[in-house]
């Protein structure tokens, strides 16, 4: 089933948001397939964000990722990567709705809390950046319950 790189930024973790987000994801249906609180380094936040590292914008970008622990996780499901993009709302919480994690819990672009794969190739990359290790293999029991 198709997954998706989420990250709760150094922000989120310091503002005490680490629950709230996962319940959002949890609720929805979708299956934690990976979790870790982990600092990473500049090189390593460099490589992340590397599609971007021609921007204005991508110094302060670094510096903030690197600023604390952050909360890296696998989440698994349907659509799971259009449906995360769609729970974390636009990149500049200004733009986005109520409801979504930005929309409800950021004001600034430059601290906007979470972190979402935009597309499944790059969910793919990302994860085995930041999951090199064997990936914990479960399967939920309720599945029936949430799929049809
Ligand atoms: O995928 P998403 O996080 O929504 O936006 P990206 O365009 O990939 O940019 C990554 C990250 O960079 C964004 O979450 C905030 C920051 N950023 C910024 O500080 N200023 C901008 N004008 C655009 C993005
Ligand atoms: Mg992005």
């Amino acid at each position: 089933m198709e997954q998706t790189f989420i990250m709760i930024k150094p922000d989120g973790v310091q503002r005490g948001l680490v629950g709230e987000i996962i319940g959002r994801f949890e609720k929805k249906g979708f299956y934690l397939k990976g979790l870790k609180l982990i600092t990473v380094d500049r090189s390593f936040a460099e490589k992340h964000y590397a599609d971007l590292s021609a921007k204005p914008f991508f110094n302060g970008l670094v510096e903030y990722i690197i600023s604390g622990p952050v909360v890296a996780m696998i989440w698994e499901g349907k659509n799971v990567v259009t449906t995360g993009r769609k729970i974390i709302g636009a990149t500049n919480p200004a733009e986005s709705a109520p409801g979504t994690i930005r929309g409800d819990f950021a004001i600034d672009i430059g601290r906007n809390v979470i972190h979402g794969s935009d597309s499944v190739e790059s969910g793919r990359k990302e994860i085995a950046l930041w999951f090199p290790e064997s990936p914990v293999n479960w399967q939920s029991s309720v599945h029936p319950w949430i799929y049809e």
